[in-house]
């Protein structure tokens, strides 16, 4: 057993840094060169590489420490030959992210008239063929000293390339995804002032230290990459966002646009969890990203020009009386976004019909009165569910989806039922509703229920409904004309039963009757096999024996 101590590199001009990220745990093996943790001054981040592999004995840092070269940020114990510490190696060229804004460059002032002028991609270091990942200028744009041109990244370390000179852009020699090395020209300047920057001047004179290996730069290259501590007029509105280089590596293999991933880490900074957190929302349905919104139809209150419709009208209510105004919590944004692109997509037409459930009431009671102990409510939308699932079989339309120009029928049957939530409308699905009885369907929507009500549905929980009920049935009301859950292709609404008399040829019959409304998408399903469907329902619901036929 040979222990190392693993100690902050030679990080440049950082005196003291917060250690704002911890990769590693106890007990993990580590290679030589593999980041351990994210340490973070306000003008830039970086991770700080492992010297020697072996297993983590211990760490010596929390989150918030404060550490500067030398410190020691764990014990590893160096197996084999890997006990011999490794050279040290090269920290991570710090990323420029977080780059405060500061005062113009005085230089920039000094922008003298002259012929056009190249820039050249500067000593990057031990870095070669980095890939360009962001270019944030384009010909045209008038270009300040050291302002930031292009961002290139190395699997450790994203830097920002500045412009050794001022001037305007005439051309730029790379794009996205090119990758460039040391003395490639990267843009042509015009106007610009002769003289190289500033900075530039001052890194040669004072090369950074073991860091990044970085030699002084030619004249008339961008200015240092690596030092970013050099980099006065590094600007946040043209930066990436606030991430270290492992977690943009992350996002970008996984086509995450992470300047819309809410950072949840240290000053905002986002987190490699923020950025499977925002994908698995994405992929729930629960967010969408502003390439999604953008080709969705308008949201509630939006501007609804794609439909050409004349916009949303801006009163001032205050004119007119007090009023209160609130924000509309998350739920209700995203659900009301959701239901416009199915109110609006969708050519919905609404069945109504009444379905005689004075026995099926009656034997829900008396179960009920002999199930008192067990602790399990069976309820009316149980039975329902399971009403739904054999006119789901029977009239298979009802169980599709529309892809493209197919349509998807399924072989499960899942059943979505309307929760009414404080924070809104949520979906709960009873999954495999076909292999589940009344009881254990009742128990399962109880506490689906309870978790939308308390706000702890998990995605998994909300997804891969067939079909949709919703019950107003204990609070009111008559009939209603619910809005497809899309991508289904039809919901159940049901309201209150009433004791109503019926005629049954004879006599009026006081009979328990269900209103329901049932609304579908005419693309896949037309009247008929609605009012097939709504009348099987009911004759089902009127003698559940029906359903074992
Ligand atoms: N007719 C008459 N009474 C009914 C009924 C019906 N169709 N359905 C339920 N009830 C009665 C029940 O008998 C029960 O009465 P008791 O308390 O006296 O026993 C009461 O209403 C509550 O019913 P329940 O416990 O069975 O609950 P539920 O299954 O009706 O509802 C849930 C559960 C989660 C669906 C409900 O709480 C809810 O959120 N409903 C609102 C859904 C909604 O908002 N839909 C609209 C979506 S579109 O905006």
């Amino acid at each position: 057993m040979a222990l190392v101590e693993v100690q902050v590199p030679d990080i440049g001009d950082f005196d003291e840094v917060v250690v704002i990220e911890l990769m590693v745990n106890v007990g993990d093996t580590v290679k030589a060169e593999q980041s351990l943790i994210t340490v973070e001054s306000d003008k830039a981040s970086m991770e700080i590489p492992c010297s020697t592999a072996g297993v983590v004995k211990e760490l010596r840092v929390a989150i918030g420490d404060k550490v500067k070269q030398g410190s020691v940020v764990l014990v590893v114990d160096a197996a084999g030959d890997a006990a011999a510490p490794a050279p040290v190696p090269a920290a991570a060229a710090p990323a420029p992210v977080a780059a405060p804004a500061a005062e113009p460059n005085a230089a920039v002032a000094a922008l003298a008239a002259s012929g056009p002028v190249q820039v050249f991609v500067p000593d990057i270091g031990d870095f070669k063929d980095v890939a360009v990942i962001e270019v944030m200028v384009k010909p045209g744009d008038t270009i300040k000293l050291e302002q930031s041109l292009i961002t290139v990244e190395s699997d450790k370390a994203s830097m920002e390339i500045p412009s050794s000179h001022a001037g305007v852009l005439k051309e730029l020699k790379v794009k996205v995804g090119d990758t460039v090395n040391i003395g490639d020209l990267l843009a042509i300047l015009e106007g610009a002032a002769g003289a190289a920057s500033p900075v530039a001047a001052a890194v040669a004179a004072a090369p950074a230290p073991a860091v990044a290996a970085m030699a002084a730069p030619a004249v008339a290259t961008a200015s240092a990459v690596a030092a970013p501590a050099h980099n006065p007029t590094a600007t946040p509105a043209l930066g990436l966002p606030h991430a270290s280089p492992s977690v943009r590596k992350f996002a970008r293999e996984l086509g995450v646009p992470l300047a819309e991933v809410p950072g949840k880490g240290p000053k905002g900074r986002i987190t490699l969890d923020d950025v499977q957190g925002f994908t698995k929302s994405v992929m729930a349905g629960a967010v969408q990203t502003a390439a999604q919104k953008a080709k969705a139809p308008a949201s509630t209150g939006g501007g609804g020009s794609e439909l050409g419709l004349i916009p949303w009208p801006k009163v001032d209510f205050a004119k007119f009386g007090p009023i209160e105004r609130k924000e509309m919590g998350r739920i209700k944004k995203i659900s009301g976004a959701n239901l416009l692109r199915n109110a609006v997509m969708i050519p919905a037409v609404t069945n109504f019909d009444d379905a005689d459930i004075t026995d099926l009431e009656a034997f829900r009671v008396s179960t009920n009165k002999e199930n008192e102990k067990s602790g399990v409510k069976v309820t009316m939308l149980a039975f329902l569910i399971k009403a739904c699932v054999a006119a789901l079989k029977k009239f298979p339309e009802f169980n599709s989806s529309i892809d493209g120009d197919a349509l998807v029928y399924k072989q499960y049957w899942h059943i979505g039922f309307a929760a009414d939530t404080p924070n809104g409308l949520m979906v709960p699905v009873i999954k495999d509703a076909d292999k589940k009885g009344v009881l254990q369907i009742s128990l399962e929507m109880g506490e689906l229920a309870k978790k939308a009500r308390d706000g702890k549905l998990s995605p998994a929980d909300m997804s891969g409904a067939c079909f949709t009920i919703s019950s107003l049935g204990g609070i009111g009301g008559r009939y209603f004309t619910p809005i497809i859950n899309a991508p289904e292709v039809a919901i159940l609404g049901v309201c209150k039963s009433n004791m109503e008399p019926v005629w049954d040829g004879k006599a009026f019959q006081p009979r328990l009757m269900l209103p329901l409304s049932l609304t579908w998408d005419h693309r896949v399903i037309d009247g008929a096999a609605a009012a097939r469907f709504n009348a099987y329902l009911g004759q089902i619901l009127g003698d559940f024996r029906r359903v074992l036929l």
